[in-house]
């Protein structure tokens, strides 16, 4: 399968089946599964900028719609990571009088609470109708919108330049990341900054995180097809920070053209991934392998527990939990159940498998003998909060383990 690249319209080649899929983040209610939406989810990369993205386009608005469950607050550790964004930019980018910053995706205000708090002018930009009421609870400004080369031209014509534009983990979402990046031209000060964290290709690849790659995730960024993006539309990368947050993240500064001098991380990023081969398509093709190994693995372990009469569980029910049990086979019949904190998803179901999601009370009333950790990437705050589970738990990146 071959198709051309969002970015610079060179050959994308698919590398990684997962199958057929449905949305990441859908959690249909139980009596509404007819008609669910499938797509086939293979991922590639491009033969000239090394982009690796989605083969299929699923339009913005399926997956964006007003009820969209995800709480980015939903978190402490991310609450407070979101928060420490917010002052280092305050420290930073933000001194001085009349500053401006806009937020592609602010979510529930997670970060922009902070922002809002010291009195900085800031824009929320957001489409998805419940979580942007949360944030306007919060005092934050929101503009109900997808943010493109249009909405980009109207903040700066209502609101003047930017001095930063921040998102985070919503870049790599959209599919026209090449109107993006045209408006933070358009919408950036002269000496502005486009920052934005997302899932690092490094981390996904280390870990054989396959569960990262859903319909939302458009792309996975690197620092070589994010220098490559912004190139070609008059920007710079002019930093680069790893950091730990969703398994394993980069967080990307862009300036326009010329405007800034690049830190030396950038070069020492761009060698290491060279060396890593994550701008070569047989990375891909072995991540490949070993998803087909966690899988095999996955499958067997949980039927032979069910064949010994053993008890299982879910824990936390992340947008990876869609693409790992449909890409697995696990349903209900395996996994009976899994518990998620965020009252938006409980009493659905994960799109495909079906599985029910529930309160956490039922997971500690029901005490099963052992529970599969799909919300992986916060195994610690889980792990503290559920001190009290005497079963096993089970994880399944990097591989699948019993610990
Ligand atoms: P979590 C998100 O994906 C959303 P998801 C988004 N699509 C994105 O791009 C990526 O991040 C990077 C629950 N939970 O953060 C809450 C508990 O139940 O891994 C969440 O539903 N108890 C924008 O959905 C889920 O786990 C807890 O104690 O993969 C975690 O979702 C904790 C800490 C979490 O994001």
């Amino acid at each position: 399968m071959e198709t051309s690249c969002r970015i610079c319209s060179g050959p994308v080649k698919g590398s990684v089946d997962l199958g057929v899929q449905p949305r990441g983040n859908a959690f249909p209610k139980p009596g509404e599964l007819a008609g669910e939406f499938f797509y086939p989810l293979i991922v590639g990369m491009c033969d000239s900028c090394a982009m690796v993205q989605l083969m299929a386009d699923i339009p913005q608005e399926v997956r964006y719609h007003d009820q969209y469950p995800y709480r980015a607050s939903n978190s402490t550790v991310h609450s407070a990571h979101f928060a420490g964004v917010a002052h280092r930019l305050l420290r930073t980018e933000l001194t001085g009088r009349d500053r401006f910053i806009v937020e592609i995706g602010c979510n529930d205000g997670v970060m922009l609470a902070s922002i809002a708090e010291a009195g900085v002018r800031h824009l929320g930009v957001e489409p998805s109708q419940e979580v942007a009421e949360l944030a306007r609870s919060r005092g934050i400004e929101v503009l109900p919108r997808f943010f493109d080369e249009e909405t980009a031209a109207d903040i700066r014509a209502g609101h003047g330049p930017a001095d930063v534009i921040f998102g985070a983990n919503v870049i790599a979402h959209i599919s026209h990341l090449d109107s993006v990046l045209k408006g933070a031209v358009t919408l950036l000060g002269p000496d502005g900054v486009f920052v934005f964290e997302e899932p690092y290709l490094g981390a996904v690849v280390e870990q054989t995180a396959f569960d990262l790659f859903y319909d939302e995730h458009s792309f996975v960024f690197s620092v070589s097809s994010i220098r490559a993006a912004a190139r070609l539309f008059g920007l710079d990368l002019v930093d680069a920070e790893p950091l730990a947050i969703h398994g394993g993240s980069m967080r990307y500064t862009l300036a326009k053209r010329g405007a800034r001098r690049p830190t030396p991380a950038v070069a020492e990023l761009l060698a290491a991934e060279r060396a890593r081969g994550l701008d070569r398509h047989a990375t891909l093709e072995e991540l490949n392998r070993r998803a087909e190994r966690v899988r095999d693995d996955l499958t067997s372990l949980l039927r032979s527990l069910r064949a010994d009469g053993k008890r299982v569980a879910g824990y936390g029910a992340p947008a990876k939990i869609t693409t790992v049990t449909n890409y697995c086979g696990i349903g209900a019949d395996l996994i009976p159940y899994v518990c998620d904190s965020t009252p938006s998803k409980q009493n659905r179901v994960v799109a495909g498998s079906h599985i029910p999601v529930v309160p956490p009370s039922v997971f500690r009333q029901d005490r099963p003998d052992y529970a599969v950790l799909f919300a992986w990437n916060h195994a610690e705050e889980i792990m503290e909060k559920e001190s009290d589970f005497t079963g096993r738990w089970i994880v399944y990146i990097p591989q699948v383990r019993v610990l």
